[in-house]
Order: structure tokens, then C-alpha cells, then sequence
């Protein structure tokens, strides 16, 4: 059952922020903190941090922004899907999921298990590497390939930005050949981790665009041809420290994600993300080896408004760290993005004009700073 009550939790408008290439919050990389505190792998230290991580000013939400834990649903929860099962039933419960939720679960998708334990272990061993071996990647400059940041999100009226309590490294995935030798040599299993769970990232978001497509009524191919020929596919590792006081801050803030699809894989254990579901906060608790999908922009675009991109957060734990992994699917530049011609009718004018992907994220940049509508500066006005 749903919360009946939101009071106290700020309308959504004032929330919005988007993915940079995965979200749409602001880069800086501000740390401020002289208080340690004990975590469960002693004190972390940010990459770019003269000291351990504390709860300063920095990181205190102001109250109209706060998570408002106690009111997030524990009952209600996203679509599980058993991808192992009749296809049209299938493609069903997927294309429901998408227009209903934007979010969804899946069970039996046929990556190895083994293989996601492996590579979150990878992560967890990256960000406890000393913060001067990870400050290495570390970058305010949002065009570089492989980036070690962490999110900060600007609050109207106030100057400086509030920082997300978290950590983030970013790069490509999929292909890999020409940035592999620019992937961390520590620890030293990493790229080859990597490589090999970008190649199963590669087969399975083909798989889910094309249930998401045969549940729009397309042929098969039609989202992933749409989505261009040359996209490729990149990782952001999350990493969240056990907070003192997760009521005062977020780890990620509120955004839709930029991009076209996202295959999230969260540490098992530990809840963080939640969905925005009529209004409401509810948790997408960890199921063993499942994986979280949830729909970007450009695929809202595509569907004319059919399927949707949702907005999430994520929020920290007081006792345990949380480690995630998203999988973002993002179009080539150059790739026209518009509402799909079969997909318009007399009854289903156009929802959003055409673009080319870089002008979406010219749009994107240009209102950095700011509450984000990027996709909604492409609609049509309609009469
Ligand atoms: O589960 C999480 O940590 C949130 C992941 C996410 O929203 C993102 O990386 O964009």
C-alpha cells in the first residue's frame, strides 16, 4: 500500500535535476569536512577531499529538499520480470512496465551471476583505493571520456551548491578497445571485468529494446535502429559511504537519466534507490541477482510520450556503504531522435519535434544550474 500522505515533501518541480551523460546535476567538486566519523571501511576520503568525509554544511539539503525518509512507501514496488518465459506474455508485462512505471526489475536474464559479484567486488576495490590513487581520474571537465567526480546540486537562493553524498567514476563500456588502456590498472582485474560485463551489457540491452519495441507494436530492430548506428555504451559506479544523518542528504538528487535505456546493478543488502510512482517515493529493493531497468529520455521521445522517463534519487544509509553500477545505452551524436512515425496518428499527434542527440545535449548544458527540462524545451505545443 501507498503512503496516502506526502506532506512535507517539496512539489517535484523543485527537485528536477537530469543525467549528465547520466545525469543532469552539476559538477563541482567542493568538499568541505573536518569532523571523521567511523564507517564500515573506516573513514573514506573523497578523491579530490583534503580529509575524511563528514556531514559538514556542504552536504545539508535545505529542508524543502530532504528525503523525507519515514514517508517513502515500504509496500508498494516496481514490476518484477521473469525474462525467462512465453514471449508475448513477455513483451507484455514489459511494455506495461514501461508505460506504467518507466522502471522495472528483472529475473532470469541470463547474465552471469558470478561475473556482476565480480564486477561489483572490482568497484568496492576501486573507491578503497587511497583517495591520491583515484584522484587520478578525478575531473570538473564534464567532455573527458573517463571521469572521477562527484554530483552537486545547485539550490535556487543559495550560492554555493549542495554535494551529493557519493562518488563517482565514469567511462565507456561498450566498445572498449580504444579507451582500455585508460581504464584503472588498480585493481588489476579491472579492465578486464569490465570488458567482459560491457559485453553482456551489449547483448542484453538489445534484448530489452527489442521487447520494449515489440511492445510499442514495432518490428523488432525499430528502437535500436532509431537509436542510431554508432551508440555506445557507458558505466557510472556509485559509490555511497554510510552517512550520519541520511535525512539531510541525498546521494544522487532527483533526475530523469539523458540517455536511451539503463540497466542499474545495485550491491544486495542495502536499499538506496527509489522511484517517483504517482507522486509518491517508493524503494526498488535489491532483488538477488536481478537488475534494475529503467527508461531514459530520448526512448520517452521516440515513444511519442508512451513509455516514460521517470525520476529517481538515490538516498545514503546510516550503517552501510552502497555501491551501484549504471549501464547507460547513449545514441551517437549525430543520431535524429523524434517521436517514430508509426507511432503517430490523428489520435497521437507528435508530443515532441526532432533533434539531432547533440543538440539535446547542447540544451542539456546550457541549462546547467538551473531546474532541468531538457526534453520538455523539445515538445510541441499542441492546441
Ligand atoms: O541505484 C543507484 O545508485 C542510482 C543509480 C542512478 O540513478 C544513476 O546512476 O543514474
Amino acid at each position: 500500500m501507498l503512503l496516502s500522505t506526502m506532506r512535507g515533501i517539496p512539489p517535484l518541480s523543485c527537485l528536477y535535476i537530469h543525467h549528465l551523460s547520466f545525469c543532469t546535476i552539476i559538477y563541482t567538486f567542493a568538499f568541505r569536512g573536518s569532523h571523521t566519523f567511523s564507517t564500515e571501511m573506516g573513514s573514506f576520503q573523497l578523491a579530490n577531499g583534503p580529509s575524511p568525509l563528514s556531514l559538514s554544511s556542504s552536504f545539508i539539503l535545505p529542508e524543502n529538499k530532504r528525503p523525507y525518509l519515514s514517508q517513502v512507501s515500504t509496500v508498494a514496488s516496481i514490476p518484477v520480470i521473469d525474462l525467462n518465459q512465453e514471449l508475448s506474455q513477455l513483451i507484455q508485462q514489459v511494455s506495461r512496465a514501461c508505460e506504467e512505471y518507466g522502471f522495472f526489475q528483472i529475473i532470469n536474464h541470463g547474465v552471469s551471476q558470478e561475473l556482476c559479484e565480480r564486477m561489483l567486488k572490482t568497484i568496492s576495490e576501486f573507491f578503497e583505493l587511497p583517495p591520491q590513487e583515484r584522484a587520478k581520474f578525478f575531473t570538473t571537465d564534464h567532455t573527458k571520456q573517463i571521469k572521477l567526480f562527484n554530483y552537486n546540486l545547485k539550490v535556487d537562493g543559495q550560492e554555493d551548491k549542495v554535494s551529493m553524498w557519493s562518488e563517482t567514476f565514469s567511462h565507456p563500456l561498450h566498445p572498449l578497445d580504444d579507451v582500455a588502456h585508460l581504464l584503472p590498472e588498480n585493481p588489476p582485474q579491472y579492465r578486464e571485468v569490465f570488458a567482459e560485463y560491457g559485453m553482456e551489457m551489449n547483448e542484453l540491452m538489445t534484448k530489452l529494446l527489442r521487447l520494449m519495441s515489440q511492445g510499442l507494436g514495432l518490428e523488432k530492430d525499430c528502437l535500436k535502429k532509431k537509436l542510431g548506428e554508432n551508440p555506445i555504451l557507458r558505466a557510472q559506479s556509485n559509490f555511497y559511504p554510510p552517512c550520519p544523518d541520511p535525512e539531510m542528504t541525498l546521494g544522487l538528487a532527483v533526475h530523469t537519466d539523458l540517455n536511451a535505456l539503463t540497466i542499474v546493478r545495485q550491491s544486495e543488502g542495502v536499499t538506496g534507490l527509489q522511484v517517483i510512482k504517482d507522486g509518491k517515493w517508493v524503494a526498488v529493493d535489491p532483488i538477488p541477482n536481478s537488475f534494475v531497468i529503467n527508461l531514459g529520455d530520448q526512448i520517452q521521445v521516440l515513444s511519442n510520450g508512451r513509455y516514460k522517463s521517470v525520476h529517481h534519487r538515490a538516498v545514503t544509509n546510516k550503517v552501510h556503504r552502497r555501491i551501484s553500477l549504471a549501464t547507460f545505452y547513449v545514441p551517437g551524436k549525430d543520431t535524429v531522435i523524434g517521436p517514430i512515425e508509426d507511432l503517430i496518428d490523428e489520435k497521437h499527434p507528435p508530443v515532441y519535434r526532432s533533434y539531432r542527440y547533440a543538440w539535446f545535449l547542447e540544451e542539456f548544458y546550457r541549462q546547467e544550474g538551473t531546474r532541468r527540462m531538457v526534453k520538455e524545451t523539445f515538445e510541441l505545443l499542441t492546441s
